[in-house]
């Protein structure tokens, strides 16, 4: 795929699920508005909407639609966008901007970002559940997705990240198990759900899997050699690829993690937009 076709590809996928959240979120009636303004602007404003796409694209590529993935793709950015509005917080990362915009807590208040972050969580699995059995397979996708950013994913993987800044000394075991939950988690989630709602078998699971894993890898090392530079420009150092494994290592390690992520892609049929998708992603691994 070139790579005029992927940008409009893209695109379009960005729009049809951007539409699905929007309109899903407009037919909540009775809901005090700024809850729903707050959902909105958490959720819609901006993003790469990878974790959706993933899960969405890996449906299509199995069984040629996406049509019955797109619940679980939209409760998917719910969750990540309740992960974002609430690590945004002053009690935890403290971040005043979120995707070039200010934070939910900076725009709405922190008691209002509390509850933003509490209903899109909440209503990822309303979603979910209001499908889950009507679509086959929908109740395992629904729990692929709980399990990862749960307290056996996500929320583990923070906890760990809280309990990291305490520690004096960090091991790279330390570090890869806290990403793995963490960022990894969510990751293989969607993906995984996505091949569930297609009914791949074990095999083919297996291999999105592996996918996933080495991509979401990939994508924690480039967050944190951004989060690097910043973090110098604060004289402030967090622990990351960067500081544990060395920049040579790390450098090395996205590559390799890439590289991987294309060879499970190969198992997969009609898998050009996701190949595209890691070389728009990661351009300087070839
Ligand atoms: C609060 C339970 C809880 C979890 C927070 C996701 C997360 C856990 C923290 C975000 C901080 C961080 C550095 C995460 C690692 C990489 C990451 C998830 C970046 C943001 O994801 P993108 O780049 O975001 O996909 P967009 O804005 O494109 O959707």
């Amino acid at each position: 795929m070139n790579k005029l076709d992927f940008k409009k590809e893209y695109e379009k996928r960005i729009c049809a699920i951007d539409e699905y959240i929007e309109n899903f979120l407009e037919s909540l009636d009775d809901i005090e508005p700024v809850l729903k303004d707050g959902m909105k602007y958490a959720v819609l404003n901006g993003g790469k909407r990878l974790r959706s796409i993933i899960c969405c694209e890996i449906c299509r590529c199995i069984c040629g639609s996406e049509k019955a993935a797109m619940p679980y793709a939209a409760a998917i950015e719910f969750i990540h966008a309740y992960s974002l509005v609430h690590d945004d917080l002053p009690a935890m990362d403290n971040s005043d901007f979120r995707r070039g915009l200010p934070s939910c807590h900076k725009k709405f208040g922190e008691d209002i970002a509390i509850l933003v972050g509490d209903a899109l969580l909440n209503t990822a699995f309303d979603l979910m559940l209001a499908y889950s059995e009507k679509t086959t397979n929908g109740l395992d996708a629904m729990k692929i997705i709980s399990k990862n950013s749960g307290i056996c994913g996500m929320i583990n993987g923070q906890m760990r990240d809280l309990g990291m800044l305490k520690k004096n000394v960090i091991t790279k075991e330390d570090l890869l198990k806290l990403i793995e939950q963490k960022t990894m988690a969510l990751i293989r989630g969607a993906a995984l759900s996505g091949g569930l709602i297609a009914q791949a078998d074990s095999k083919v699971l297996e291999n999105i899997d592996k996918y996933a894993y080495h991509l979401g890898l990939a994508f924690q090392i480039r967050d944190d050699f951004e989060d690097f530079d910043e973090d110098e420009a604060q004289e402030h150092e967090c622990p990351n690829f960067i500081n544990i494994f060395g920049e040579n290592k790390a450098k090395e390690l996205l590559d390799y993690n890439i590289r991987e992520s294309y060879k499970f892609l190969d198992a997969l049929k009609n898998n050009e937009f996701l190949i595209a998708l890691g070389n728009y992603l990661f351009p300087e691994v070839k």
